[in-house]
């Protein structure tokens, strides 16, 4: 979709700082972090979010959660722990509506979220 901003970035129309790639997913660092590690790992398929996802993309979007647990792995995140997290409708914060997860890490988190 030419006009969602996150196939732009999976087909490199638009540029970002890219982590890791593969067939299925990317992995890039947020514009905006919010932690020192704050990096959105998408399926490179649209799907607008959670509320549209199938049954058929569920290997794809268990890819994209076990890609997101392998890069806080590599950053040594799964001693402290982090958080993943997929923003899914207004009230809770989605403002890309293309489905992605994101990793954060790096210092204490408290719960519940703002
Ligand atoms: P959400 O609010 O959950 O839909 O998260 C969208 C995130 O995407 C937000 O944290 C900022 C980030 N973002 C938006 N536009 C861009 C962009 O062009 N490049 C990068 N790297 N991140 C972006």
């Amino acid at each position: 979709m030419d006009d969602c901003i996150f196939c732009r970035i999976a087909t490199g129309k638009l540029a970002s700082d890219i982590v890791y790639e593969d067939n299925d997913v990317i992995a890039f660092t947020d514009i905006n972090p919010e932690a020192p590690t704050h990096l959105l790992v998408v399926p490179r398929r649209h799907i607008a979010s959670l509320n549209t996802a199938e049954p058929a993309d569920a290997e794809l979007l268990g890819k994209a959660m076990l890609t997101a647990a392998s890069l806080a792995k590599q950053r040594g995140l799964d001693g402290p722990g982090y958080r993943i997290v997929a923003n899914t409708g207004k009230e809770a914060g989605q403002t890309v509506d293309h489905i992605h997860f994101h990793l954060l890490g790096g210092r204490f988190m408290s719960w519940p979220p703002g």
